[in-house]
């Protein structure tokens, strides 16, 4: 009785996270799901903004722990030292480097930016931040 009236409460705080959840609607980008929303930064497997993308919303200081989402010819690979093109979605500008945490060389990508990366970078970066 008790472990069932648990389960009850637990079933309806999942309802009112779904609710919360569908509620924000398509304006708030999931980060990182495979697919380039608002305010992200899109880093994509192959050039001209090809195949799989690597969507970043926030920071992310290393980028060999990741994997590409989706059904895509590079989903399940890391996009550390794999990403030949971008898109920026968000507002703010990047800067990007091809080694983690701020090291190696480093460009930046500007608010709505599409391109591909020049040979320096080219399936070199390893990390990402917002200014
Ligand atoms: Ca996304
Ligand atoms: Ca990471």
């Amino acid at each position: 009785m008790k472990l069932g009236n648990s389960l009850r409460t637990l079933a309806a705080a999942g309802l009112v996270l779904g609710a919360v959840a569908v509620g924000a609607g398509p304006a708030s980008a999931v980060e990182k799901d495979g697919v380039l929303g608002p305010g992200e930064l899109g880093l994509y497997c192959y050039g001209n903004q090809q195949d799989a993308v690597f969507d970043l919303y926030y920071r992310d200081d290393n980028f060999a722990n990741d994997v590409f989402k989706g059904a895509r010819i590079c989903s399940g690979q890391t996009p550390n030292d794999n990403t030949e093109s971008y898109l920026s979605k968000d507002t703010y500008i990047w800067d990007v480097y091809t080694d983690w945490k701020r090291l190696g060389y480093s460009t930046s990508i500007y608010p709505g930016e599409r391109a591909g990366l020049t040979p320096t970078y080219f399936n070199q970066l390893s990390s990402a931040y917002p200014r």
